[in-house]
């Protein structure tokens, strides 16, 4: 079993409101058919999530009723993002089984409690490929909140532990500072919750409401156990993506417990 989350900076531009990359995603979705092994997918929304659910302040849960017209639109955005992603799995040979987060997963206080496993063992009992992805979910205490790609990495993998779990970005892994700002920085082949203080992980211009790479790493490191693996990896290269599942030797950046 592998657990793969594709990130919205991967295949969407993050700086351009519902914009996709058809061609990205098309090669991801063949690289990940790539193996037998079975597989649940999850995707990030990039510029399909975290644009509006920012300007309607959606992860701070419900402040007023004009949120809720973000509410509508990014469910919708992060759906039609949904369809790109199965139609580009459906061309790579995959049957993907989309499972909304807003109907699977109890949100409680702007945290993921827990999700319903069971549409996830039917589809890899019929070895389908289960497929979901960061979306607006309703929230017992807030009303409503924004439930992350990574956070249903870090829940499923408690469900159904993975021989490997893989990150896909847009950049070739955690580096010492963001790689896509000016200056001297080094790529880490391994990464502990002790390297945490000398990293600077900056979100980008307060674009991401699920707090970035940082966010990302630290979820990592509350579920993780000692000898799992947990891999942060470049899509925009090719190959890279099905090197990892293939267990062939790729740049990378190991998350170690
Ligand atoms: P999404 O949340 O939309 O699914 P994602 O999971 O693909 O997105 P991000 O949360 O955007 O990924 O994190 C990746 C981004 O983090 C990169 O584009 C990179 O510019 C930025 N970043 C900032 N600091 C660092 C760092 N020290 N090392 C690596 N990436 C960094
Ligand atoms: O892109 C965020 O999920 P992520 C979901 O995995 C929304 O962080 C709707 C912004």
């Amino acid at each position: 079993m592998l657990l793969v989350k594709l990130g919205g900076s991967v295949i969407t531009d993050k700086s351009r409101l519902r914009t996709a990359r058809p061609s990205v995603l098309k090669r991801l979705a063949r690289e990940v058919s790539a193996t037998k092994e079975q597989i649940i997918l999850v995707h990030g929304a990039g510029s399909f999530g975290h644009i509006l659910a920012k300007r309607y302040r959606l992860h701070e849960g419900y402040r007023d009723e004009s949120q809720l017209r973000g509410v509508s639109e990014v469910q919708r955005d992060v759906r039609r993002l949904n369809l790109m992603v199965d139609d580009a799995l459906l061309g790579a040979g995959l049957n993907p089984m989309p499972i909304p987060p807003s109907l699977v997963v109890r949100f409680v206080d702007g945290r993921l409690h827990d999700i319903e496993t069971r549409p996830f063992i039917q589809c890899l009992g019929l070895r389908m490929t289960p497929v979901t992805f960061g979306d607006v979910v309703f929230d017992s205490e807030r009303r409503f909140g924004i439930c992350s790609g990574d956070d249903l990495i870090g829940l499923l993998h408690g469900y159904f532990p993975a021989s490997k779990t893989i990150l896909v970005t847009d950049v070739d892994g955690v580096f010492t500072s963001d790689p896509k700002k000016k200056g001297r920085r080094e790529l880490l082949r391994e990464v502990r919750i002790g390297d945490m203080g000398r990293l600077n992980l900056s979100v980008r211009a307060g674009k991401d409401v699920t707090g970035g790479i940082e966010g990302k790493l630290r979820k990592m490191f509350k579920v993780m156990e000692s000898g799992d693996e947990f891999w942060i990896l470049n899509g925009l290269v090719p190959g890279r993506l099905s090197d990892a599942i293939k267990g062939k030797r790729f740049i990378g950046t190991r998350v170690v417990a």
